[in-house]
């Protein structure tokens, strides 16, 4: 065994990271979200690098899996799974404890279990290991997954409606607000001009389903012939969505979680051409073989933190190909070290078949020295050591002092309490909403 390979120290840095006032169902992004990032240090005296959410339920696994990290090789990725299982037992039921006190965050993400959130911290040690492992052997992430099928990944705008400033402080930006037609139209311009995006995305659930029709309807008119989606993450009922896709069933290229659960997105598909897609209803290995064999879903969007990293990302793309079922990636609140593994994957995978979306231009601070750039809306991807980006401390050292100063409020991502700063009596909204 190599020496250099084993890892010496993992160092773990909670952050705060600037996050614009994005409207979904449950309410409205908080000025700030919680990242964690993760640093992978080996004997050879390299350094990789991860990054996961950074909700307390994340937070309470990350430090026995450190700890028991230091002396394995960073090569052991598939051992980083048994690791967890071992490690994380007193620590997932506080993870769990406080997944369960923040239902909100878990909701966007799919039904909340201690697997998906043990293997969402996993991802961001997995991730870190092979930055390291790829640094050390002078090779790309990318290569150590098998190699690039494509030297670009495509991704789609993603639009939201939103306001043009948060309630209660935050940091500042220039896109105005966004809460008709008009404005979601002018966001996908802006979108289109400055990053080359020809797919969009609209984060719906936020309005009722006719205006919403009347938004995607103005995007086909503005933008002819582009693929275009639509996801209230399970926001409406059978019902509504059967309604919603028969008014768009001409300009969607799919609808995104109209309804919530396998059940619900089976009748959904029964009723309707419009292929489905999902980052809710199919987020573990378990819930596949029922969703699978009652067709509920025709494109896979993975997230690769929560399917448990890169590696795992490409066994569930084999398992979509084997189906017949579409796979892509949706996105969340991340900064450039998630972006870069995506892209990674996603430049691996054969069967990608549907454009990428990412929240990344939202973003206005990042942790890398080098932020990604969108040409035509596709990300280059990166061929130097590692996952090609480089950690910028005094940045990262900035927004964990955000983190540390923060007075509790935002270090647990809850879109709800966050709507309730301009509406008092904001509730989460019952599934269906509409
Ligand atoms: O950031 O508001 C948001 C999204 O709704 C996010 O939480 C979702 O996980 O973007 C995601 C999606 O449903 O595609
Ligand atoms: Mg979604």
């Amino acid at each position: 065994m190599d020496t250099t390979l084993l890892i010496d120290e993992v160092r773990l840095t909670p952050i705060l990271i600037a996050d614009p006032p994005l409207l979904n169902t449950q309410g409205v992004h908080q000025p700030y979200t919680p990242r964690l990032v993760v640093e992978v240090v080996t004997r050879g005296g390299v350094t990789g690098v991860g990054e996961t959410y950074g909700d307390s339920a994340y937070l309470a696994l990350a430090p026995p899996l450190a700890a028991a990290l230091r002396g394995r090789p960073v090569s052991d990725v598939n051992g980083l799974f048994a690791l967890a299982d071992e490690v994380c037992g007193d620590s997932r039921a506080a993870g769990e404890r406080a997944a369960g006190a923040r239902v909100d965050a878990g909701g966007l993400r799919g039904v909340q279990t201690s697997d998906k959130l043990r293997l969402s911290v996993v991802s961001g040690f997995e991730v870190a290991c092979l930055d390291a492992l790829g640094k050390t052997l002078g090779l790309p992430v990318h290569a150590l997954l098998g190699g690039k099928v494509r030297d670009r990944v495509e991704y789609s705008a993603y639009l939201f409606y939103r306001w043009a400033a948060h309630p209660d402080g935050g940091e500042r930006d220039d896109w105005g607000a966004a809460l008709d037609p008009a404005g979601v139209v002018a966001q996908a311009r802006r979108f289109a001009r400055a990053y080359g995006f020809s797919s969009f995305k609209l984060k719906g659930g936020v309005f009722p389903p006719d205006q919403e029709i009347a938004a995607v309807r103005a995007l086909a008119e503005a933008f002819p012939g582009r693929p275009l989606r639509l996801d209230p993450n399970g926001a409406w009922s059978v019902e509504t969505s059967l309604y919603v896709a028969e008014q768009l069933k001409d300009v969607l290229e799919y609808l995104e979680d109209p309804a919530s659960g396998t059940g619900p997105m089976a009748a959904v598909a029964a009723g309707t051409d419009v292929p489905l897609a999902t980052n809710m209803c199919v987020t573990t290995l378990a819930e596949i073989p029922e969703a699978f064999a009652r067709d509920a879903v025709q494109v896979v969007l993975s997230d690769h933190h929560y399917w448990g990293g890169l590696h795992r990302t490409r066994e569930l793309a084999g398992i979509c190909r084997t189906f017949g079922v579409g796979l892509s990636m949706h996105s969340n609140t991340h900064l450039g070290i998630s972006l870069a593994a995506m892209t990674h994957v996603a430049a691996t995978v054969p069967n990608l078949d549907y454009a990428c979306d990412s929240h990344y231009p939202w973003q206005s601070e990042d942790v890398i020295t080098t932020r990604h750039v969108f040409e035509d809306g596709h990300l280059t991807v990166r061929d130097a050591p590692g996952l090609g980006v480089e950690l910028d401390r005094d940045r990262l050292a900035a927004l964990h002092r955000r983190w540390l100063d923060d007075d509790g409020t935002m270090r647990e991502r809850d879109d709800a309490a966050a709507m309730r700063k301009a509406e008092p009596g904001w509730a989460t909204p019952p599934i269906p909403r509409w």
